[in-house]
């Protein structure tokens, strides 16, 4: 019989700064369930990646000196970068799409022309304030005291033309879908959505810029770029092959049994995607889980605030599956959740040490002690086994029940309290009193086994949630590849009778809050102290390098421009005896009187630019770094003996 399939997702991260714990629970937490239905006999399809079109990487880009491919370039496939992270994380994903793959570019201009064929995405033109000098379109509610938030500047009505997908089409029936069964969970976000955007109405969406070139190409309308969000959804489908060469699996796995989602992105998943996929005419994907957030303090994480916590850190301190471990089992998935170091050493101590740990550690101990690590193979048994053994056969049950409805921390506290149980078994039956009485062996070798098998099947249903750390106290256990499976997690008695074990390595050993405390700090200082310092950038052949000219230049005059917060203008002396003007951004690091007479250097064949009506002819040379999420910028000072007009080489 062909296996049943099963087609999870995760979202695809911006590649426009290194990931987080956040993203990393995101990505964790779907990987315990793509693992879990494995296990349980399904053919799964886990796909994850990264969305790397848009404005913002282009932006980034450019501040880095960077094209906007080798910008995502370092920061997916480059040192501990995205590809880097998960494969620490032990994530198990089938597939790892990248936006900017050719397969998925192609398949998406394909979908945008479908969709313009069909009439469902037409021409119109896109209305808002628009900030001329920084090219900038900004709707009301982003303006700062009705100016342009970037510059400062007036901003003006303005109009462009850009394609509209027909999303008020879809109202009714999306409406129709989010009220209907599950698709959409937890239940708490169905009202949200229909109250917040579909009742005030939904509008059609604007799905091509032309502000910006980072972006798929309209192919039959040069100069609009595909809105990303249009692209970024299309990648559950074009990574299984839909309009494209690449795969051929858009049959088998299609439509995605879950994608698993962040609380803010819910909006487009559960409105814009089945939109698009109603207009595409394609089934709809079973389920949008939309999980909570990691916040700090009760506040999100962010690189100004300094809070970002760096999983690299915590995984090399407390290792992959112990972090693991406690993001799935703290924090319910569809609620926020307070992150914390304390919380996280506690967990660690509490469940994974205390719990876990000990029952292993004692039971194998004792195994040995006792009976040299092989158990005789008579049992007797006695009413106080019952209870631990009714756990034992029915706690497969249980945690299908939870896993299936994606509540991993209740599916994970079902678990402890059979490990719990065992302990408590452990002090109730007292080993180490049978263990004096020669004729108490048979009822000591029947306790020792049910503690195993309590062991065995905790082990088993743990398994995607902790992969490398269940494998090794199998082995411990004596527990061979033939007693691990699902059909055998349902069952009392699958160890063999005469099983073997061998104690070894605490898996999880206890840790001192206060030290591991101050040794959190320490390196999370460190790691936020790292110089942001940018790779060296690709070779230029020296002839390009000619191609600059760079001159000291003596500043003779410099003022703030009216009406703007960045910019200074100088006029400069460059030896050619022609006073020349160059606009510089660097205000917010100097005050004009500071910098008269100074010697600076200049790169002077640039195009001339206007910045605020004023020409601009050149560029001064600075230097800059980033230092604690800030930027330092110092200009570049020389000598005053340095003479105007003496060229750099
Ligand atoms: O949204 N706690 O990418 P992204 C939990 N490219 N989850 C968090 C989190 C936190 N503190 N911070 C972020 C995008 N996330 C789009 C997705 S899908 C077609 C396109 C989660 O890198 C966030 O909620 O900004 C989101 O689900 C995911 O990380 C990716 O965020």
């Amino acid at each position: 019989m062909e296996k049943k399939t099963f087609y999870i997702t995760t979202p695809i991260y911006y590649p426009s700064d290194k990931l987080h714990i956040g993203h990393t629970y995101c990505t964790v937490a779907t990987d315990a369930i793509a693992r879990y239905k494995r296990l349980c006999g399904y053919d799964v399809m886990f796909l994850t990646g990264t969305d790397e079109h848009g404005q913002k990487i282009e932006e980034k880009a450019k501040a880095a000196g960077l094209s906007p491919k080798e910008f995502v370039d370092r920061i997916v496939t480059g040192e501990n970068g995205i590809l880097d992270l998960w494969k620490l994380m032990n994530i198990s994903n089938d597939r790892f799409i990248r936006t900017t793959d050719d397969y998925h570019v192609q398949a998406v201009q394909r979908i945008f022309k479908k969709m313009y064929d069909k009439g469902d995405i037409y021409k119109g033109a896109y209305k808002g304030k628009y900030c001329t000098p920084c090219e900038s379109f900004w709707t009301e509610s982003q303006l700062v005291d009705g100016k342009c938030p970037d510059c400062g500047r007036e901003v003006h009505d303005a109009q462009e033309e850009a394609y509209f997908f027909r999303l008020s089409k879809y109202a009714k029936p999306v409406q129709e879908l989010l009220e209907s069964g599950t698709f959409l969970e937890p239940a708490s976000r169905v009202n949200e959505m229909i109250n917040n955007f579909i009742k005030p109405g939904l509008e059609d969406l604007c799905v091509s810029r032309t502000s910006f070139s980072w972006g798929i190409p309209v192919d039959f309308d040069p100069g609009h770029v595909v809105y990303v969000w249009v692209d970024a959804l299309f990648n559950y489908c074009t990574a299984l092959g839909l309009l494209n060469d690449k795969y051929d699996d858009f049959e088998h796995y299609w439509p995605a049994d879950v994608h698993v989602v962040g609380k803010e992105i819910v909006r487009f998943h559960s409105i814009i995607w089945p939109a698009m996929l109603m207009s595409m005419e394609l089934p709809l994907p079973k389920k949008v889980y939309g999980h909570g957030w990691l916040v700090i303090d009760g506040g999100k994480m962010s690189k100004s605030k300094g809070n970002v916590v760096n999983p690299y850190v915590l995984a090399e301190r407390f290792g992959v599956d112990a972090l693991r471990f406690f993001l799935l089992r703290t924090f319910p998935f569809g609620t926020d959740g307070n992150f914390s170091n304390e919380l996280l050493i506690s967990t660690i101590n509490t469940d994974l040490a205390n719990d876990l740990g000990n029952l292993v550690s004692r039971t194998t101990a004792m195994v040995e002690k006792y009976f040299g690590g092989k158990l005789p193979v008579e049992r007797q048994s006695e009413d106080v086994d019952g209870e631990l053994v009714e756990m034992i056969k029915s706690a497969r049950a249980k945690y299908e029940k939870q896993m299936d409805a994606l509540q991993l921390h209740l599916a994970l506290e079902d678990i402890f309290k059979l490990i719990q149980r065992a302990n408590k078994y452990i002090d109730e039956t007292a080993p180490w009193v049978l263990a004096k009485d020669e004729s108490k062996k048979t009822r000591l070798a029947t306790v020792m086994y049910n503690l195993l098998e309590a062991l065995r099947v905790s082990l088993i249903l743990l398994t995607p949630f902790m992969p490398e750390s269940c494998q090794k106290a199998f082995s411990q256990i004596g527990a061979d590849e033939s007693c691990r499976s699902w059909e055998k997690a349902a069952e009392y008695g699958a160890l063999p009778a005469d099983v073997s074990v061998t104690k070894g390595e605490t898996l999880f050993p206890r840790l001192d809050m206060a030290k591991e405390l101050e040794a959190l700090e320490k390196l999370e200082h460190q790691d936020r102290q790292e110089p942001k310092t940018p790779p060296v950038l690709p070779d230029v052949s020296i002839d390009d390098f000619a191609k600059c000219d760079m001159r000291v230049c003596k500043v003779i005059s410099c003022e703030a421009v009216k009406k703007s917060d960045k910019l200074l203008k100088f006029m400069l002396d460059d030896g050619s005896g022609t006073p020349r003007q160059i606009l510089s951004g660097i205000h917010k690091f100097y005050e004009p009187e500071q910098l008269v007479g100074k010697t600076l250097v200049a790169i002077l064949n640039l195009p001339s630019r206007k910045m605020m009506g004023q020409d601009s002819n050149g560029m001064l040379l600075s230097a800059v770094r980033e230092v604690d999420g800030k930027e330092e910028l110092h200009l570049l000072i020389l000598d005053d003996s340095v003479p105007a007009g003496s060229q750099l080489c």
